[in-house]
C-alpha cells in the first residue's frame, strides 16, 4: 500500500477531550473518529487492526470447537419478553419502534436470540454439545461512555453461547472457553488474568472476568503475583480432554484473584504481602455459566437418551474486540506512539522512502516492496513528499513494528536500514539481506508460541 494513495488522517496535536493514552493515540494515529458520544467510525488503519484482532479471536474460537454464525443487530422486544429481561434491562437498552409500531431494540447481547435459534433446530441430545458464536456490533446506552472505544455505547463483541445436556458437560464447555481465552489474549500480546466476577444482568453463579493490569483500568483488582508468570496453554491443547482442561482451569484459579465486587478482604490480608498485586484492571473478556436461566423460560429442551425432554444448560462468553484494541495500546506504547505487536499490526513493515523522485531510491523501494509482498508481508510505503523527520514521526505514532528506511546516501553505498519500533534497535544491511531478515522476523512473531 502506498501512503500517498491511502487515507491516514494523522493528527499533530493530542486532542484535548481524550483523557487516557489509548484514546489519545487512537485519535492521533487516525484509527477512529467520534461520530456521537460513545459512537465511533473506524478509519482504514483502525479497521485493519480490528480485523486482525477478530482473526486471532476467530482462530482460537474455531480451534476450541465453537462454530461461527451471524445474528442481526436489531432484535424484537417479544423475544426479550419471553426471558423476562425486556423490562429488567433498563435504560441501557436502546429501544426502537419500526414503521408498524412494533417494538424492536438494538441488541446489547444475544442470549435470547441464540436460544430461539437453538430451540428451532436442536431436538436431540445427539445435537449436543454445541457452541455458537458471532462477532457483531452491540449497543448499550451507557450513562458515562468514556475513554474512546474502551467504554463506548456502540462496541464490537465476540459472543459465544454453549448448550449442553448436563451441568457437568456445561462445565467442560466453560473450561474450553476459559482455555481458548487464555490463548487468545496471549496471542494478542496481553497478559490477561481470570478473576472471579459478579454476573450482573447476564446472571448465573459461575463467572470469570479476564483482566489486564493497566494504570488506566476502570476497576480495582486484586491478585497473586505468580499469575503474571503462568505459562499459556499450548496451541495443541486437547479441547476434548475433560480432565486435562479441568486441571488447567484449576491451576489458573488456584491463587487469589478477584475484582473489587468479589474481593474478600480477609482472605487477601492472609496472603504474604510480597505476593499481593493490587492494581487497576481492564476487563477484556467475561465468561458465564448460567444453567437454565434462559432455556427454562424460553423452553429450549432436547430429547435425552431416555426419550424424556431435558432443558439445556447454557453459558455465554464475551470478548470486546474494539475494547481490546484500546487495551493493547494501553499495554504497548512509548512516548513516541503506539508499538503494535506483529499479530495485530495494521501493516507489518513501514517502507520509508526518504527521497521520492530520486530514481535510484525509488527503484530500491519498489524492489523491496515487491519482494516483501511476494513473501506475504503487509507493507505500507511512505512515498509522501515530506521531510524525513515528519515521516519518522508518523511511522512512530502509528506503531508499525518494523521500519525499513531507504535513502539516496544508503542506496549509493548499497545499504538500507531496519529499525525495530519496539526498542529502536537499528541494523544496516544490503537491501536483499534486509528483506530476508525482515521476512524472518515477521513470520516468527506472527504466531507466538
Ligand atoms: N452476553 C455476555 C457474554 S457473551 C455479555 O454480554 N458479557 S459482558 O457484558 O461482560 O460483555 C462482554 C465483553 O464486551 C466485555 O468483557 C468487554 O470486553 C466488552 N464490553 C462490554 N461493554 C463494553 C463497552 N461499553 N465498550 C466496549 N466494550 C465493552
Amino acid at each position: 500500500m502506498r501512503l500517498s494513495r491511502y487515507f491516514l488522517p494523522v493528527l499533530k496535536e493530542t486532542p484535548k477531550e481524550a483523557e487516557i493514552i489509548s484514546h489519545q493515540l487512537m485519535l492521533r494515529a487516525g484509527l477512529i473518529r467520534q461520530e456521537s458520544a460513545g459512537i465511533y467510525a473506524w478509519l482504514p488503519l483502525g479497521l485493519r487492526i480490528l480485523n486482525k484482532v477478530n482473526a486471532v479471536i476467530r482462530e482460537e474460537q474455531n480451534r476450541s470447537g465453537a462454530v461461527e454464525l451471524l445474528m442481526p443487530t436489531i432484535q424484537s422486544a417479544d423475544l426479550w419478553r419471553e426471558s423476562g429481561r425486556y423490562d429488567a434491562y433498563g435504560k441501557e437498552m436502546l429501544r426502537i419502534q419500526d414503521r408498524h409500531e412494533r417494538e424492536m431494540l438494538f441488541g446489547p447481547t444475544n442470549e435470547e436470540m441464540i436460544t430461539a435459534i437453538f430451540r428451532t433446530y436442536a431436538k436431540s441430545y445427539r445435537d449436543l454439545p454445541l457452541n455458537l458464536y458471532h462477532i457483531q456490533w452491540k449497543f448499550r446506552d451507557e450513562v458515562r461512555p468514556r475513554f474512546g472505544v474502551m467504554r463506548s455505547r456502540e462496541f464490537l463483541m465476540k459472543d459465544a453461547y454453549s448448550f449442553d445436556l448436563t451441568k457437568e458437560a456445561a462445565r467442560h464447555a466453560y473450561n474450553k472457553m476459559f482455555v481458548a481465552y487464555l490463548r487468545t489474549f496471549a496471542r494478542l500480546g496481553l497478559k490477561a488474568i481470570p478473576m472471579r466476577a459478579d454476573t450482573g444482568p447476564i446472571g448465573g453463579d459461575l463467572s470469570h472476568e479476564f483482566i489486564i493490569l493497566a494504570e488506566t483500568g476502570e476497576s480495582e483488582v486484586f491478585c497473586h503475583k505468580d499469575y503474571l508468570a503462568f505459562a499459556t496453554p499450548p496451541a495443541d491443547v486437547d479441547f476434548d480432554d475433560v480432565n486435562g482442561l479441568q486441571s488447567t482451569v484449576d491451576r489458573w484459579t488456584s491463587l487469589y484473584a478477584a475484582t473489587s465486587e468479589m474481593h474478600d478482604a480477609t482472605a487477601w490480608e492472609g496472603l504474604a504481602a510480597d505476593t499481593r498485586v493490587s492494581a487497576r484492571g481492564i476487563e477484556v473478556g467475561h465468561i458465564f455459566y448460567f444453567g437454565t436461566k434462559y432455556s427454562e423460560p424460553m423452553k429450549a429442551a432436547v430429547q435425552g437418551p431416555d426419550g424424556k425432554p431435558v432443558t439445556v444448560h447454557m453459558g455465554s462468553y464475551g470478548i470486546g474486540p474494539s475494547r481490546v484494541v484500546a487495551a493493547i495500546i494501553e499495554a504497548s506504547h512509548d512516548k513516541d506512539g503506539i508499538v503494535w505487536p506483529v499479530p495485530v499490526a495494521p501493516f507489518e513493515v513501514a517502507l520509508v522512502n526518504l527521497k521520492p523522485g530520486d530514481a535510484d531510491t525509488d527503484k530500491v523501494v519498489a524492489d523491496l516492496e515487491r519482494r516483501l509482498e511476494a513473501a506475504g508481508i503487509e507493507v505500507l510505503v511512505d512515498d509522501r513528499d515530506e521531510r524525513p523527520g515528519a515521516k519518522f514521526a508518523t511511522m512512530d505514532v502509528i506503531g508499525i513494528p518494523y521500519q525499513l528506511i531507504v535513502g539516496p546516501k544508503g542506496v549509493k553505498a548499497g545499504e538500507v536500514e531496519i529499525k525495530a519500533r519496539r526498542d529502536g534497535a537499528r541494523r544496516t544491511l544490503p537491501p536483499d539481506a534486509a528483506a530476508a531478515a525482515l521476512i524472518d522476523d515477521v513470520m516468527r512473531e506472527r504466531v507466538p508460541a
